[in-house]
């Protein structure tokens, strides 16, 4: 589709940057604050690149205030950062945490200073370990009630101040990493108790919703799902089908329970027929459908290639490029649906990521057409390693044309017809990658420190940095 004129980016486009608590605060144990599952799973032999953790992270927990003049001055309308469960409640549920609720107050009233539209993120993957101790935390149906007090406890706080909350951060990676590959806590490789965990994240997901509607009756609210468009690898049936299968199971059976309430046929049927469907209660699916999002959160790094993937002796759970050492990422699939596979079409980055920024607008469109909801980009970035040079330089023009390829991709989707409410890149200052350690970076603010060296941890504004101000400040116009 070519446009004889590209649509503008509206006036009010939400120009920003994302962080997620336990990848940038550090502080992991001060002023009350409660371990999460993640404070626990590091300390395990071998799980993270180099055993990094996120002790102290980017220190953003003692730096905020200079993060945030760094913000100011950079132009951006909005920061999306997401709280810490377990500084508000150290438990999960019980005594609430007097200095945590400060914390994020303090944050988001130095963003409002400057005029940044402060996201919060409910939950970016850090449940505390309290009720992982207590009773398995996304296995029991007990979480619920313990994740929706906390988000009424969020709402009340700081309803007042903030009209843009993620519920859920890419469920599809934090139930699915956990559950079925152990990358993630609780480490476990049973795909029955993948779904049936994923059933009760899409339940708190859709109450969270619901109790949103009446403490924050103004705002507004959607999860942010990490998409990963899939295209099959060429026109045999075949893989058409393979494509059709991975789209199924790995997209719409996340989107389609957002948006409506319910599962893809196909997917469903798949699950029962291999014993993997998770239990459904009475009343599950009233509630589901009940809680519609505002707009569909995604969080979009890079597309997948699939082909059929036969039932017997057919690939399975793959490998993950940790180290950066490009071609060691092992393809992964579902024996009898989809195995992935490379896209000759494309470039790839160090980590293996296909760098596609045609396949942005390409699941735009998907999103638009099929859920008629406006999108909300709440990630998009490059992670690559980075080079400080004499005088505090960083040059990553590699970043600016892939976020520029990227920023173009989303204006030929409002131009297709796709309504964007904004963009967060991912992100502000360089943060710790769960399992890539510090040298995956990903941020328009240099951070100085390394796997095994704190150093100083100086910001140091990137190349990127000034290319983002740019953007911001002529609202996209000259890309
Ligand atoms: C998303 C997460 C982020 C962030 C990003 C980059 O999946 O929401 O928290 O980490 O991906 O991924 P990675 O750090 O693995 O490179």
């Amino acid at each position: 589709m070519e446009h004889n004129k590209k649509t503008p980016f509206p006036k009010d486009f939400l120009w920003g940057a994302a962080s997620a608590a336990y990848q940038v605060e550090g502080a992991w144990d001060k002023d009350g604050k409660g371990p999460s599952v993640w404070d626990v799973f590091v300390r395990n032999e071998g799980v993270t690149y180099k055993g990094t953790n996120g002790d102290v992270a980017v220190d953003h927990y003692n730096r905020y205030k200079e993060d945030v003049a760094l913000m100011a001055e950079q132009g951006l309308k909005t920061y999306r950062f997401s709280i810490a469960w377990s500084r508000i409640y150290p438990t999960g549920n019980g005594e609430v945490n007097e200095k945590g609720l400060q914390f994020y107050d303090d944050l988001i009233d130095e963003l409002l200073k400057y005029n940044i539209e402060p996201m919060i993120t409910l939950y970016h993957w850090d449940i505390p370990q309290s009720l992982m101790d207590q009773y398995g935390g996304w296995e029991s149906r007990q979480v619920i009630e313990d994740f929706n007090e906390y988000a009424i406890t969020l709402y009340k706080r700081y309803g007042d101040r903030v009209k843009y909350w993620i519920s859920l951060n890419e469920q599809n990676y934090f139930i699915s990493y956990g559950y079925e590959t152990a990358l993630h806590p609780p480490a476990v490789k049973d795909r029955k108790r993948m779904y049936a965990a994923n059933h009760i994240a899409n339940l708190a997901n859709a109450k969270v919703i619901q109790s949103f509607r009446k403490y924050v009756p103004d705002g507004k609210i959607g999860p942010s799902f990490a998409y990963k468009p899939y295209y099959p690898v060429d026109s045999n049936p075949q893989n058409i089908l393979a494509f059709e299968n991975s789209e199924d199971l790995n997209n719409y059976y996340w989107m389609d329970m957002y948006a409506w309430g319910r599962y893809p046929v196909t997917a469903w049927k798949f699950l029962e027929e291999n014993g993997l469907a998770p239990e459904i209660e009475e009343g599950d699916f009233e509630l589901l459908a009940s809680a519609k999002p505002d707009f569909m959160g995604v969080n979009y790094y890079r597309t997948t290639t699939v082909e059929e993937n036969p039932k017997d002796g057919g690939v399975d759970i793959g490998v993950k490029n940790v180290t950066g050492k490009k071609g060691s990422t092992k393809h992964s699939g579902m024996p009898g649906m989809f195995k992935t596979t490379n896209n000759p079409h494309v470039e790839s980055t160090n980590w293996d990521w296909d760098i596609d920024p045609q396949g942005l607008r390409i699941g735009l469109r998907r999103i638009a057409t099929r859920y008629q909801l406006p999108v909300l980009i709440t990630e998009n970035g490059l992670g690559e390693f980075d080079a400080l040079e004499e005088g505090d330089v960083v040059n990553d023009d590699y970043r600016i044309d892939y976020l520029k390829s990227h920023i173009q991709a989303i204006q030929d989707a409002m131009s297709d017809g796709v309504e964007v409410l904004g963009y967060c890149a991912w992100s502000f200052t360089d943060l710790l990658s769960w399992l890539n350690g510090y040298q995956k970076r990903y941020g328009f603010v240099y951070v100085n420190r390394e796997e095994d060296d704190e150093k100083d941890l100086r910001r140091i504004k990137k190349k990127s940095y000034h290319w983002y101000k740019e953007v911001i400040a002529e609202n996209g116009e000259n890309l």
